[in-house]
C-alpha cells in the first residue's frame, strides 16, 4: 500500500508565481454516441469552457505533493511506492504516475501541484479525466519527457481503469486532451482517428441540466454494460462471424440469430449497432446544417439509452421528457455514463431563461432536489503555460 504521508497543507507548500507552469484541463460534453467508444464505434465529444487549472513547480525531492483547494484535499505520494491506496482521489494521481513512470526511461523527479478550480464530481462532465490528462500533460511539460498527445491520452485512460476500476473507453481523454474552440470531434474509436467538425448551432445553445443526482461509475452498472456487450459479440461470432467490435455488426446479422443471443444481450447489442448509425447520420446532418435531424436523433440516442441500453433514471427520463414537449428545443438527452449526471439540449438562444425557469420548477417539485443549468461553450483542449501568460 502507498503511503499517505501528510494530511494537512504543509506551510511550505508553495505559493503560485508568474514563473509556475499552469495547465488548464477541461471537461467535456459529448453531443451523441454514448457507450460507444469501448465498443468501437463513433462518438462526437467536445472540451467545453468549465476546466481545471492545475499549477506546477519542481520541488527536487521524489515526492509528489498535491492539494486541490476546491476540495480541501491534500496529499503526499512517493514516487518509490505506487501502489494503489483506499481513496478514490489518491487514486487517481498515484495512477497517472504510475503510467508515467512506465513510459519514459528518464526517473521521475517530484513536484508540487496546486488543482484550482472545480468541474462537478459525478455529473457526466469527465472530471476525472481532465484531472488524469491534467497531470499527465503537466508533469510531461514540467520535465520535458516528450511524451505524446495520444500517448497521453492511452495513458490516462488505463490510469482510470487499472487504478480507478472504471473499465472506460477513450472517448473522454480523447475530447479533454484534442479539443477545439466551436469543434465537435468525430473521434472513431477503433483506429483513434478523428475529424474536426464546425458546430454550427445558431440560434440554438447548448445547456446541461445537472440532475444532482451522482452515479459513481465503478461502482454502478458500466462495467456490467461492457461485459454484456463483450458477451453479445462472442455469441454473435460463434455463430460464424469474426467482428472485433459491437459497433461492426450489421443489424441485420443482429436480427437473424435472436435465437441464440439473450434477449438482455439483443437489447444492448441493438443499442450500440443503432446509435452508431444515429452518430454517423448527425455528423451529415451538422454538415448540412440540418439541426431538426441532430435534435430527432438526440432524442432517439436518449431512447435507447432508456429503454435498450437500461443507463438513464427516472430524473434524467423527466428532464428529456420535459424538454421534448418545448418546441423551442430542439434536442435533448442524457449524456454520459448514465444513472444520473446530465441532460445534453438544444435550445434556442431566445428560450434559455424560460426554459430554465419551467423545467427547473418542474424538477423541483417531482423529486424536491434542484436542478443546476450549465450553459457551455466548446473551447480547447488542455493548454499549458507559463502562469505569467494564462490566457
Ligand atoms: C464514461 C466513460 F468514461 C466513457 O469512456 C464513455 O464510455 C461514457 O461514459 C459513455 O459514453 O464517461
Amino acid at each position: 500500500m502507498s503511503q499517505r504521508i501528510n494530511k494537512e497543507v504543509p506551510d511550505n507548500f508553495f505559493s503560485p508565481d508568474p514563473g509556475d507552469l499552469v495547465v488548464h484541463a477541461p471537461g467535456r460534453i459529448n453531443l451523441i454516441g454514448e457507450h460507444l467508444d469501448y465498443n468501437g464505434g463513433h462518438v462526437l465529444p467536445a472540451a467545453i469552457d468549465h476546466q481545471l487549472e492545475l499549477i506546477f513547480r519542481r520541488n527536487n525531492t521524489s515526492i509528489c505533493r498535491v492539494y486541490s483547494e476546491s476540495f480541501d484535499n491534500y496529499t503526499e505520494i512517493s514516487l518509490d511506492d505506487l501502489s494503489p491506496v483506499n481513496t478514490g482521489w489518491e487514486n487517481y494521481i498515484i495512477g497517472i504516475l504510475a503510467q508515467v513512470k512506465k513510459e519514459v526511461s528518464v526517473e521521475l523527479r517530484g513536484f508540487d501541484c496546486l488543482i484550482r478550480g472545480a468541474l462537478p464530481v459525478g455529473a457526466g462532465l469527465s472530471s476525472s479525466a481532465a484531472l488524469l490528462c491534467g497531470l499527465a500533460k503537466g508533469i510531461n511539460f514540467l520535465f520535458n519527457l516528450g511524451i505524446s498527445d495520444k500517448s497521453i491520452i492511452l495513458m490516462a485512460q488505463k490510469a482510470e481503469q487499472e487504478y480507478a476500476g472504471t473499465q472506460c473507453g477513450v472517448m473522454d481523454q480523447f475530447a479533454v486532451v484534442k479539443g477545439e474552440t466551436d469543434a465537435l470531434i468525430n473521434l472513431d474509436c477503433k483506429t483513434l482517428e478523428y475529424e474536426i467538425i464546425k458546430a454550427q448551432f445558431k440560434p440554438y445553445r447548448l445547456l446541461l441540466l445537472n440532475t444532482n443526482v451522482t452515479h459513481k461509475l465503478s461502482d454502478s452498472e458500466y462495467n456490467k454494460r461492457r461485459q454484456e456487450c463483450e458477451e453479445a459479440l462472442k455469441i454473435i461470432n460463434s455463430a460464424g462471424n469474426n467482428f472485433s467490435y459491437l459497433s461492426d455488426v450489421p443489424l441485420d446479422t443482429l436480427l437473424n440469430l435472436k435465437s441464440i443471443i439473450p434477449p438482455e444481450l439483443q437489447e444492448r447489442a441493438r443499442y450500440v449497432i443503432e446509435e452508431n448509425q444515429r452518430v454517423l447520420q448527425a455528423v451529415m446532418a451538422l454538415k448540412e446544417g440540418d439541426l431538426i435531424t441532430l435534435g430527432d436523433l438526440m432524442y432517439a440516442s436518449h431512447n435507447g439509452l432508456r429503454d435498450r441500453y437500461n443507463v438513464s433514471c427516472a430524473e434524467l427520463d423527466l428532464l428529456v421528457a420535459h424538454a421534448q414537449k418545448d418546441p423551442k428545443v430542439l434536442g435533448a438527452r442524457m449524456m454520459g455514463g448514465g444513472f444520473g449526471g446530465c441532460t445534453i439540449n438544444l435550445v434556442h438562444q431566445d428560450h434559455m431563461d424560460e426554459f430554465i425557469r419551467k423545467i427547473s420548477q418542474s424538477y423541483q417539485e417531482t423529486f424536491d432536489r434542484p436542478l443546476t443549468p450549465i450553459a457551455v461553450s466548446i473551447s480547447p483542449g488542455i493548454r499549458c503555460a507559463a502562469l505569467k501568460d494564462r490566457t
